[in-house]
């Protein structure tokens, strides 16, 4: 079955720049900004500029293009956020949920990446 796209959701908004956004970073594929209600003292949502509504979506439709613009705006994010493993930083958690199971509340493909605290153990 194919994903159906909703054009009003609020990343599109914010795509469209109909509704502001604090910008981390921004790509020709990628779009990374601070989440509304930070769960961590780094909270990052990473989205692609094209339409696409779950994590699986995007992994099956996306050209490899997209896909590497996202993954390496997320490396640099973590980076640029001091989080980076790699630089010397304490790591981060990567998520994304996806339908109505996943309690995915924005139905556009987005990454939070979190981290400046101990996440603890993924809780169910
Ligand atoms: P979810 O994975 O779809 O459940 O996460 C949606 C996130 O989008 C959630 O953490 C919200 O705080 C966040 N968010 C936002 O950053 N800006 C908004 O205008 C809205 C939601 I609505």
């Amino acid at each position: 079955m194919p994903h159906d796209y909703d054009d009003s959701n609020i990343f599109a908004r914010i795509l469209r720049g109909e509704i502001p956004n604090d910008t981390v970073l921004e790509t020709e594929h990628t779009l990374a900004f601070r989440d509304i209600q930070p769960k961590a003292p780094s909270h990052v949502l990473v989205i692609p500029k094209g339409k696409y509504v779950t994590f699986d979506d995007f992994a099956e439709n996306a050209s490899p293009e997209e896909i590497t613009d996202f993954l390496r705006a997320c490396a640099q994010i973590a980076k640029a956020e001091g989080l980076s493993t790699a630089e010397g930083g304490h790591g981060f958690r990567a998520i994304t949920n996806a339908g109505s199971d996943g309690v995915q509340e924005v139905p556009h493909f987005h990454l939070h990446i979190l981290g400046g605290r101990v996440m603890g153990p993924m809780v169910l």
